[in-house]
């Protein structure tokens, strides 16, 4: 295994109980295969190398390194856009009326349906090459604009080919219970049956990493979800929820009752769900893009989830209705000033926490033992992170102890 050494780096380890931002100022990191063997500061980097034969040796010159960055909640894979329903939320339509009058998610499915699989892919691609220069190097990415079985699996094909064909991990989630297609209309039992067949057959062919579902009055009820959910634990499948984004259904309590992986949008969520979600251990995934574009007023109860101790994650929710962005860094900003994270919060929030919400306990700090996966700023402090927004002062990413060229 090729032994690397990065040295003089301003390290964010992120390492709990190590301080603010688990802050080395003058670190080094000595990367083997694919992993941390070992980080610390330069002056015990003689003691941790003797012996050691190095291949590269890298000096950063006090450029600040954190743990790689995880988007740990997009919908990437889909066709055409909906910038003309943004012109009409502009001109008073709500984001429900326009999904009740059959636009919507129902206009990204058509659109999704009639696109074919390399165009999916390519468009995919493009948008993960934007947010991966930002230091992006584990992404979730959710079907649910497919809502039939072969789409639903066409677009998770897309999800695992963009895993195997980038330097970046990818996550396929299962979100066929985002929106009842129209030839189901009247019928959401019916479909919620069907997707309950749909996920053996979807998860034999290796496309599912977890389940979703949005519960939502335009979208399913508590009962609807709850079958989704019975039908992953059969599977064995993680499950996850859009919950409480635009009214309290109680979601977030279902998907504690599930053991959730995470609790996504939650700008409802009440104290109850708060304390379901601190008792099963369950994330709380902060969509600052969505609240955003969505002109929403009530933000997520976030001091309630830290005096909870809930671990609070931030992503992009990249989709083309609620959120067209493609910024991680932005999230980090928005997230401080909309929903006043601080910024050392926001930071775990798009690395240790949102490693959490999808599962992995192997990333999103700096340690030995943990998965070379870091990112190098040209910046001074890690709080500038959250400070500067629209500019990226990325410089370079290392992915699974490869450096990727941008
Ligand atoms: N909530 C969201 O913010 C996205 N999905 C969801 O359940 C939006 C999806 C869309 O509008 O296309
Ligand atoms: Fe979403």
């Amino acid at each position: 295994m090729s032994v690397a050494l990065w040295r003089h780096a301003h390290l964010a380890t992120l390492v709990a109980g190590a301080g603010l931002w688990g802050r080395i100022e003058d670190g080094a990191l000595l990367v083997e295969g694919d992993g941390l063997r070992w980080v610390g500061p330069e002056s015990e980097l003689h003691a941790a190398t003797r012996g050691l034969a190095i291949d590269a040796e890298n000096d950063l010159g006090g450029a600040l390194v954190t743990p790689g960055l995880v988007d740990c909640h997009t919908h990437l894979v889909y066709g055409g856009d909906r910038a003309r329903e943004f012109e009409m939320r502009l001109q008073g339509a709500s984001y429900e009326d326009i999904a009740r009058a059959g636009g919507g998610i129902r206009s990204t499915v058509a659109a999704t349906r009639a696109t074919g699989d390399e165009a999916l892919f390519q468009q995919a691609a493009g948008r993960a090459a934007v947010l991966m220069a930002e230091g992006v190097t584990t992404l979730e990415v959710k079907s649910g604009y497919g809502l039939t079985l072969e789409d639903e699996a066409r677009m998770l094909r897309v999800a695992r080919r963009l895993g195997r064909e980038r330097a970046l991990t990818v996550r396929a989630t299962c979100l066929a219970a985002h929106a009842l297609p129209p030839e189901f209309e009247g019928r959401g039992d019916a479909y919620v049956d069907a997707v309950c067949e749909w996920l053996p057959r979807l998860h034999a062919e290796g496309l599912i990493d977890a389940v979703d579902a949005f519960c939502e009055r335009i979208a399913f009820t508590p009962a609807q979800t709850r079958r989704v959910f019975e039908a992953a634990r059969r599977l064995g499948l993680p499950v996850k929820l859009h919950a409480e984004q635009l009214s309290d259904q109680g979601g977030a309590q279902l998907a504690a009752s599930f053991g959730a992986l995470s609790c996504d949008h939650l700008e409802h969520l009440s104290g109850a769900g708060v304390q379901a979600l601190a008792q099963a251990g369950t994330v709380a995934v902060l969509l600052p893009g969505a609240y955003y574009f969505l002109r929403e007023t009530k933000a997520p109860p976030v001091q309630a989830l830290r005096d909870a101790g809930v671990p609070i994650a931030v992503a992009s929710d990249h989709n083309p209705g609620s959120s067209p962005g493609l910024s991680l860094l932005l999230m980090i900003n928005m997230a401080c000033t909309l929903f006043r994270l601080t910024p050392e919060e926001a930071l775990r929030g798009v690395t240790i926490h949102a490693a959490l919400a999808l599962g992995f306990g192997d990333r999103g700090v700096l340690a030995a033992g943990r998965r070379a996966d870091f990112v190098v700023w040209d910046l001074g402090h890690a709080n500038e992170l959250a400070y500067w927004f629209g500019h990226n002062a990325c410089r370079q990413v290392v992915a699974g102890g490869l450096a990727r060229t941008r």
